[in-house]
């Protein structure tokens, strides 16, 4: 492995003023409006707001400041001043903003006008709203439903959700792919399937009592801040922290809080990973069965010398399925195979093996380097049987924990946004608004992107969310979406997505979740549920960016009361003027996990809506937790050869997925661009390549067709030989449609093959 001083890294820790600094910027940036103050201080608090950036779980007893800098970031990208207006929109082409960088599409600042796209002019005009409802409601009259795609990003309510999805079924179809089929879909997939829950199975106590934590592919240190506040209390308990990412995140080696006097103003920060693996792309289930490996020599060894056990016999006796089988393939693999596939030395991967072997409870926490591989599932696999191995799921102090993105992605699905009519209680529904819902398989992400392609889908609506920059294929997508009938995007600032239009295209400008939702009986709290599956409202109370915003369930009910014949069930009107009501909807199709749902709105911490699998029942074919045997120890589908890469697409720290809140990578030490190709400086100068030199990325899938992309500075970066990184979303047109997680079909975003051209 190459040295650090020979790489561009960063020499700060996480957090400290590096974090203050970064707040401070996007502050200047931004230009928020006065008050923002007062609302951080409402952040994450009961009866204050819930953050609009990642989903990490809201303590019952908060800090004083319970936000990150990212966080603080997200806030203040919401609370700017700028405002995008239809003079903006008046003085530039749709096809010349197509010409535009993400970041100064955003920089435009809140859209504050309902738009509809005149092809003509190639210009977005103002119009009313009700014109903008009854215009888009004829489209979809008009259309056979099975055509249209409801998308939705991770952002909206459990309130907005339900009612969309609902509309969807009244409408006809369960076309409701969301952004966590590109993220977490595999943890759903496989989780269920193995464990019979398709969430995570700890709480926040749960990290007060564990020995060890076991860290796969998740970049703490930007994406989930706040989570460094129980792992810094954790390690100073002596829980031992091991890490498994082909890059040395900051915030998993070193963190320096933000909010201790302490330690900003000393020298002070606190170690965070007791042992960092820099694992290949892909070579985590390698890994995994060396540490599996590990562990049934333990068991032996400690049978044979003092007639006691290692691994959780009683559990694995009642509670699981498959284990002689996981175990032979675990015997019959190799060292060497396991060395080769994962970049790692035995006696690395036997130490933190030990590590587990001696934790009496572990917790093991992931993110996007498992899920977004074309074996995804098998990671998680090979996860999962590591942990049934000492019976750490099921268990105070131990459990499976998947770090979701959205702030409300995983409850989206809780509440129905869902393409499988299996995961939706379809009679309750059927009861509850007199109707007959589809029970056909609807389109995910992926599938809805191929029915694009092929002209079989019509309509797109988009609640939220940037889906052309979001997706693989970026470029075939962005040129068969003109082919559509009809597209909605309802949002709350420009981007890419909003400039590929169909042939009918409105832009409809919502309220943020730090605003003020004033409707016919009040102002109103939405809801949303964490990574820990806990439930919180939100109450924004800040002045809408423009007079003319509307809710999302406002856009959402009206849009569907315009398409829909009337059913005396089903009362729009009566549910935007008060969201209680559409919470005791939610509690009605839903009473095991909301029952009471408005009482408990304002739980401190949330309230927690339940996890079988915690309790040890097992929602699974069979009844039990179930070992599997990897089919690979690979994640990644395709061979070595020479001159091809696993390029891994990466999140900066100064980005909210397609959102660039600026060009700092501060936590990798990346300052000023986002055009940069990070490698092993042995691979620079064996490819012949020189520092600074620029570049391009020509993707290597063997299926013919042509993806690149270009100017890219090549950046000596401690990585793994063979591996590189760059960022998301610049590198998505490198990404086939086809290339994704075999079971979730989650876009494999992170072993890409590529080759370098000069
Ligand atoms: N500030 C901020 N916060 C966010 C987001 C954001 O963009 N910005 N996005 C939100 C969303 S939607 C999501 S889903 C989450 C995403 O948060 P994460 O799950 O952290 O996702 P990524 O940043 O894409 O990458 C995760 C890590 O995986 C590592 N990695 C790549 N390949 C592999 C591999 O094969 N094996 C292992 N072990 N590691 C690998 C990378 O080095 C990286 O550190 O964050 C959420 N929070
Ligand atoms: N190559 C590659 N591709 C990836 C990934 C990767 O790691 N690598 N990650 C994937 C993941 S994990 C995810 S989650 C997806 C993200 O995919 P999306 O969720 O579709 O994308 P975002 O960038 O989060 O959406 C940003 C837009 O949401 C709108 N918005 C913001 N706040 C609100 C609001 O309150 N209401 C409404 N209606 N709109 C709002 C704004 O207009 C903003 O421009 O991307 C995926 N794509
Ligand atoms: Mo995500």
């Amino acid at each position: 492995m190459a040295k650090e001083d020979e790489t561009v890294h960063y020499s700060g820790t996480e957090g400290g003023w590096g974090s203050v600094r970064g707040i401070v910027e996007t502050g200047l940036r931004t230009r928020p409006t006065p008050g923002v103050l007062n609302t951080l201080r409402r952040q994450n608090k009961v009866k204050g707001f819930m953050c609009v950036s990642c989903a990490w779980t809201k303590p019952a007893e908060p800090l004083s400041f319970e936000f990150c800098e990212n966080g603080a970031k997200a806030t203040l990208w919401e609370l700017t001043t700028r405002r995008c207006t239809p003079e903006f929109f008046a003085d530039h082409t749709v096809s010349e903003l197509k010409g535009w960088k993400d970041y100064d599409l955003e920089q435009q600042g809140r859209l504050t006008h309902p738009m509809r796209y005149d092809s003509v002019s190639d210009k977005y005009v103002p119009c009313a709203w009700e014109e903008a409802f009854a215009a888009i409601g004829a489209e979809l009259k008009k259309l056979d439903p099975r055509s249209t795609v409801f998308y939705s990003s991770g952002r909206a309510s459990l309130e907005t959700s339900y009612l969309y999805a609902l509309f969807a079924r009244l409408y006809g179809h369960n076309n409701l792919p969301d952004s966590s089929n590109m993220c977490h879909e595999t943890t759903s997939v496989a989780l269920k399937k193995l464990i019979g829950s398709p969430v995570g199975t700890c709480v926040l106590a749960d990290f007060d009592l564990c020995d060890a934590i076991f860290f796969f592919g998740q970049n703490t240190g930007s994406n989930s801040p706040r989570l460094l506040h129980p792992l810094q209390e954790a390690v100073k308990r002596g829980v031992k922290i091991v890490t498994f990412n082909p890059i040395k995140e900051k915030g998993l080696e070193v963190f320096k809080n933000p909010q201790s006097p302490v330690e900003m103003l000393t020298p002070k920060a606190t170690p965070i990973s007791t042992l960092y693996l820099q694992v290949k792309a892909g070579g985590d289930i390698a890994a995994i069965t060396g540490l599996i490996k590990h562990v049934l020599a333990a068991e032996e060894k400690k049978w044979a010398e003092e007639k006691l056990h290692v691994l959780d016999v009683d559990f694995i006796e009642q509670h699981t399925a498959g284990f002689a089988a996981m175990k032979a393939q675990a015997d019959a693999t190799s060292w060497e195979e396991i060395e080769h596939e994962s970049g790692l030395a035995r006696a690395d991967l036997e130490e933190a093996a030990q590590i587990y072997v001696e934790a009496p409870r572990s917790i093991a926490m992931f993110g996007m380097g498992l899920t977004q591989h074309v074996h995804g599932f098998e990671n998680l696999a090979a996860l999962t049987n590591l942990w049934l191995l000492k019976g750490n799921v099921g268990r105070d102090g131990a459990g499976i924990s998947p770090v979701r993105g959205h702030s409300n992605v995983q409850g989206q699905r809780t509440v129905g946004i869902a393409e499988k009519p299996e995961l939706v209680p379809l009679d309750k529904l059927a009861e509850q608004f007199g109707f007959a819902p589809p029970r056909d398989e609807g389109f995910n992400t992926v599938k809805a992107c191929e029915k694009i392609l092929s002209e079989e889908v019509k309509a797109f609506i988009g609640l939220g969310g940037n889906f052309v920059r979001a997706i693989p294929e970026r470029e075939m997508i962005e040129e068969a979406w003109t082919r559509l009938r009809l597209t909605v995007q309802i949002a709350t600032k420009l981007n890419r997505s909003h400039l590929i239009n169909g042939e009918v295209a409105y832009l409809l400008p919502c309220l943020g979740r730090s605003e003020t939702d004033k409707q016919a009986t009040g102002s109103q709290a939405v809801t949303m549920e964490d990574s820990l599956s806990c439930i919180h409202g939100s109450l924004g109370k800040n002045k809408p960016a423009s007079k003319d915003l509307k809710s999302e369930i406002a856009i959402v009910a009206s849009i569907a009361k315009a398409t829909l014949p009337p059913n005396p069930k089903v009362k729009w009107d009566e549910w935007t003027g008060d969201y209680a009501k559409v919470r005791d909807l939610i509690a009605e199709t839903y009473p095991e996990q909301f029952h009471d749902f408005n009482a408990r709105v304002f739980t401190p911490g949330g309230f927690y809506r339940g996890n079988s699998a915690r309790e040890r029942v097992w929602k699974t074919e069979g009844g039990k937790a179930h070992f599997s045997v990897p089919k690979t120890l690979r994640a990644i589908a395709f061979d070595d050869a020479p001159e091809r890469y696993r390029l891994m697409t990466l999140r900066s720290n100064d980005q909210f997925n397609t959102t660039i809140y600026g060009y700092s990578d501060r936590l990798r030490g990346i300052e000023g661009t986002r055009d940069v190709l990070l490698m092993n400086p042995e691979d620079i100068a064996a490819a012949g390549l020189t520092k600074g030199q620029i570049v391009g990325l020509k993707s290597d899938a063997g299926d013919g067709v042509d993806r690149q992309v270009g100017g890219l500075t090549v950046t000596p970066f401690l990585l793994p030989r063979g591996c590189l990184g760059a960022y998301y979303p610049e590198m998505n047109p490198l990404i086939p449609l086809w290339y994704h997680d075999e079971e979730s079909k989650t876009p494999a975003a992170k072993g890409v093959p590529v080759r370098i051209v000069v």
